[in-house]
Formats: C-alpha cells, sequence, structure tokens
C-alpha cells in the first residue's frame, strides 16, 4: 500500500469514527439547556387533537399526554404554528372508502401505498377540534392538512401525492424561519413525515420525543426514527430546551 493510500485509509477510518461516535450519542448529545430556540426558530404543533387522544376515533397511545408538555415548550417560542387533520367525508385515506378493505390495511393509490385508517378528523367535527386543554395563544397560524378528498397528507409541508405543497413551506421561509422543532401526533405519522418535509426543504429540524407519542404499527416507529436520523432531523427531549 502507497503512503497515499494508507492515509486515506486512516482518514476514512477516523472519519468513519467520528459518525459512530456522534450518531452513538444520539440525544444525549444535547445536554440540559443547552438547544436555544431563536427569533428564527418555530415551534409546530402537529394534530394535537380529539380524534388522536383517547376517547378520539384513531387514538394514539398516551396522546394526551403531550398536552402539558406542548403547553410548557410554547412558552419559549416566539413562533409557533398549530396544524390540524382535516379530512373531508369518505376521504380516500379511509377504509370505509373502499369496500372490503379494513383499517389499518394497506392500499395502493395513484400516489404511492397508503394505510388505510379508521374514519377520523372530519372537518368541522368535535373529533377534529384541538384537544381542549392545548394552550398555545400565542400560535400564529394553523394549518389544515387532508382536506383534499382523493391525497392524504400527514406532512404539514406537502401533501402525499409529494408535488402538492401546503404553504407552509413558503410562510415559514418568508417569515424567516430557519429551524423547526417538531411535537404532536403522531411520531411515526405526520410528525415524521413534517420533519422530513422540513429537512427537504432546507430547515434545520428537531422532533421533541417527550412532546410526541406514535401509533406504531408493524415497526413504524423505529423506521420513522430511523428515516429521520438519516436526514439529519435531531431528535431531542423537552428537557434539552432552555
Ligand atoms: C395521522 C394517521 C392518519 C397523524 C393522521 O396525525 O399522524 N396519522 N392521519
Ligand atoms: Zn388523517
Amino acid at each position: 500500500m502507497s503512503n497515499t493510500n494508507r492515509r486515506n485509509v486512516l482518514v476514512k477510518l477516523t472519519y468513519a469514527g467520528v459518525v459512530v461516535g456522534v450518531a452513538g450519542m444520539g440525544h444525549a448529545a444535547f445536554a440540559a439547556g443547552k438547544v436555544k430556540p431563536s427569533a428564527s426558530s418555530a415551534l409546530l404543533v402537529v394534530d394535537v387533537q380529539n380524534c388522536f387522544v383517547t376517547g378520539g376515533t384513531l387514538p394514539v397511545k398516551g396522546g394526551e399526554e403531550v398536552v402539558p408538555v406542548i403547553n410548557k415548550l410554547a412558552a419559549s417560542f416566539e413562533n409557533v404554528v398549530v396544524t390540524q387533520d382535516w379530512h373531508t367525508q369518505g376521504h380516500a385515506s379511509f377504509a370505509s372508502a373502499h369496500p372490503g378493505e379494513k383499517p389499518f390495511g394497506m392500499k395502493k393509490m395513484p400516489y404511492g401505498n397508503q394505510v388505510l385508517w379508521p374514519d377520523h378528523c372530519i372537518q368541522g367535527t368535535d373529533d377534529a377540534a384541538l384537544h381542549k386543554d392545548l394552550k398555545v395563544p400565542s400560535a400564529q397560524l394553523i394549518v389544515r392538512k387532508g382536506y383534499h378528498p382523493k391525497v392524504d397528507s400527514y406532512s404539514a409541508f406537502m401533501e402525499a401525492d409529494g408535488k402538492t405543497p401546503t404553504g407552509l413551506g413558503g410562510y415559514l421561509k418568508q417569515r424567516g424561519i430557519k429551524t423547526v422543532y417538531v411535537t404532536g401526533l403522531a411520531t411515526d405519522f405526520c410528525v415524521a413525515w413534517t420533519a422530513l418535509d422540513a429537512r427537504k426543504m432546507g430547515f434545520e429540524a428537531f422532533v421533541i420525543e417527550d412532546a410526541t407519542r406514535a401509533i406504531d404499527l408493524n415497526g413504524s416507529l423505529a423506521a420513522a426514527w430511523k428515516s429521520m436520523s438519516a436526514k439529519g432531523v435531531k431528535r431531542i427531549q423537552s428537557a434539552d430546551l432552555v
């Protein structure tokens, strides 16, 4: 082996060592009070609605537990955006819209594979309202999504067809937001897709894990963290924030 090659091997090993080290540290890399939201940060509160908590149409286990965590976090942010899953009756993401299909099955749609859900978060119903104890009075925008009858939208930025923006990316960019902190429901669907699209659109993205709860369907939670980590989404806890 030539000297140059040996040096390259060493460089690669060292580089790999650093990468493994950082990945292995996970959220422990963020010590308490070390992550500081600034005027160019926004807190995204995803789908904290009756449909996704106990007693709702698509309950996420422990979904209501995110409410006090988010209420407290909101005080640290100058910019807060809330989202609502906001489906039409008979929406294509509902199993009931497909004869013979059951909730939590899969269906091939023109835009890709779609999990079929129980009817949930129908526009204007109590089920689709924000959780009554969610107190984020400083929120500046409410983004509703999933209102096109034939297309789902887990992400707050982009519908599931991958080409219809909700407008949130433009809104945040026009307001000079560079970093988003994603919270809410559910970790492995709307939170993850929102965080991944935030990265795609060039935002720095954090997910505040204890301000989320997951559906965890066939390993979807582990898969979501894996793809988020691969795309540079940072996993933190609410105690990591000042
Ligand atoms: C969601 C499934 C269906 C979510 C929305 O908010 O994570 N999950 N619709
Ligand atoms: Zn939905």
